[in-house]
């Protein structure tokens, strides 16, 4: 071939080697990786990240490659911790992203993590899971977020899944995908990551399959991402701000199921980085949840055979105090109204707690006035406390009851440990079904 024949050819494969996600990826550009620093911090500094709830801040700072190994070795020996004493409490998904997180990838001394194992103990979930939405009108044990989880992880991990099930599963007209008949986009972005990467096994033919899975897999897709972006608020988040990450990454991978015009993608991510600076994100699963997007990555980035990389970046990590995890309480009283609704019925209250206060401070002071009335229990989740029963009333998955959280009528968009009231809040606990 003559020499002047060769250039365009070398332009246009120097042009097919640019990744074609580029474009769409807006990655916060390193000069600016000082704004992270807030959501690296309270990541690495928080005490409140313990146990399995370390997993999704574990993948986070993996996927960035923020640690150094010694940060690194703590966190997953609290994960390995949590894996061996609690495994057969664990719920399908704290499995899955113990996997995720334990092989993100390959520490530098190749530590020895029983992949196998832990893959096999989350296809035993995963099927119990399915069981249960068999015995349990379509309710699975846990939710569809954590049900895509099991899929990515048993994707990404070499488990057995069956692809026409998982295709089943995931059709965008389960009443899974919806809470209060309000499309989930958490769980919709969870499920885009699973089907893309079930999609990528098939097409780089780990997977054999027939044609019809891979057709209902592509419409599965497009239908979910289309829901995501009917999400899309004024601002550019999509759904709300805490969703807004994995939406993200799940937008990053399916560019070709929706035109450009559709998402723009800076604005966003702009958004976002106000809402930063404006201590957002002080949980650490917040803060874990909106980091990879930030950075360009994803859950699919998640490679057990590619060396971690350690400490990139302009960060400062060590330094730097986390975002305060509840807010400064100032001396001085406030009163709120507090009530536990049950269907028509309602028992309210008034309480005194200092400016400042959480929601479960409310609840603390109201059950210790009156427990008959206000008596209530909490489990720790990975986004702090997670009212479980109030008044002996326990939430139930199968019959998708809970305790929704309420000021002045309007459904709280964060938990009992996080949402800061005012003076003169209408406060509610009611009970409801999603
Ligand atoms: N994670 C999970 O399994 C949780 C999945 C999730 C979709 C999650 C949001 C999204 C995420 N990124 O983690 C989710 N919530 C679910 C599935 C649920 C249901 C849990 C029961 C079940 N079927 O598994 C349910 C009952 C509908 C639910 N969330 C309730 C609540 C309320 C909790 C009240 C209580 N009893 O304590 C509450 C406070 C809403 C309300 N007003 O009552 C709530 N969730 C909120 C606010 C949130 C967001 C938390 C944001 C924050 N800053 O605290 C959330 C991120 C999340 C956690 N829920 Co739910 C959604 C959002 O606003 N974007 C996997 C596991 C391994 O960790």
């Amino acid at each position: 071939m003559r020499q002047s024949h060769q250039l365009p050819l070398v332009g246009l494969l120097l042009f097919s080697l640019i990744p074609r996600q580029q474009c769409e990826i807006c990655e916060v550009s390193k000069e600016y990786y000082t704004t992270l620093n807030p959501l690296i911090s309270t990541m690495i500094n928080s005490k409140y990240t313990k146990g399995i709830h370390a997993a999704n801040v574990l993948l986070s700072l993996r996927l960035g490659g923020i640690l150094n190994p010694n940060q690194e070795q703590q966190l997953i020996q609290q994960i390995n911790t949590a894996v061996e004493n609690k495994k057969p409490s664990l719920t399908s998904g704290q499995l899955a992203l113990a996997i995720l997180a334990l092989g993100a990838c390959k520490g530098p001394d190749g530590i020895s993590i029983n992949y196998s194992e832990l893959v096999g103990d989350l296809e035993n979930k995963f099927q119990a899971e399915i069981k249960n939405m068999e015995d349990h009108d379509g309710n699975p044990l846990t939710n569809y977020y954590q049900l895509s989880l099991d899929i990515l992880a048993l994707c990404l991990f070499s488990g057995n899944y069956s692809i026409t099930e998982v295709t089943k599963i995931l059709d965008p007209e389960s009443k899974n995908y919806y809470f209060h008949e309000q499309f989930s986009v958490d769980t919709g972005a969870m499920a885009v990551l699973a089907l893309i990467c079930v999609k990528r096994s098939i097409t780089s033919g780990q997977n054999k399959i027939d044609t019809s899975d891979l057709e209902n897999i592509d419409n599965h897709i497009e239908s979910l991402i289309a829901k995501i972006l009917s999400q899309k608020t004024e601002n550019g988040l999509l759904g709300n701000i805490y969703s807004t990450g994995e939406a993200m990454q799940a937008l990053f991978v399916s560019s070709d199921y929706y035109n450009k015009s559709q998402w723009v993608c800076q604005k966003t991510r702009d958004t976002v980085l106000t809402e930063i600076s404006q201590g957002a994100f002080r949980m650490p699963t917040a803060a874990a949840q909106i980091l990879p997007a930030l950075m360009g990555k994803t859950y699919l980035d998640v490679n057990k055979d590619s060396s971690c990389v350690y400490g990139s970046g302009n960060f400062n990590i060590s330094t730097q105090d986390p975002i305060s995890v509840t807010p400064a309480v100032s001396a001085s009283q406030i009163k709120v109204n507090y009530s536990v609704v049950i269907n028509n019925a309602k028992d309210r209250i008034v309480v005194s707690v200092a400016d400042g206060s959480v929601f479960l401070d409310v609840m603390e002071q109201a059950q210790k006035e009156n427990a008959t009335l206000f008596s209530f229990t909490v489990e720790e989740s990975s986004w702090g406390p997670y009212i479980t029963t109030v008044q002996g009333i326990k939430a139930n998955n199968n019959d998708r009851t809970y305790w929704e959280l309420l000021s002045n009528g309007e459904h709280l968009s964060q938990g009992v440990g996080s949402y800061v009231v005012h003076a003169g809040d209408d406060l509610e606990v009611r009970w409801s079904t999603y």
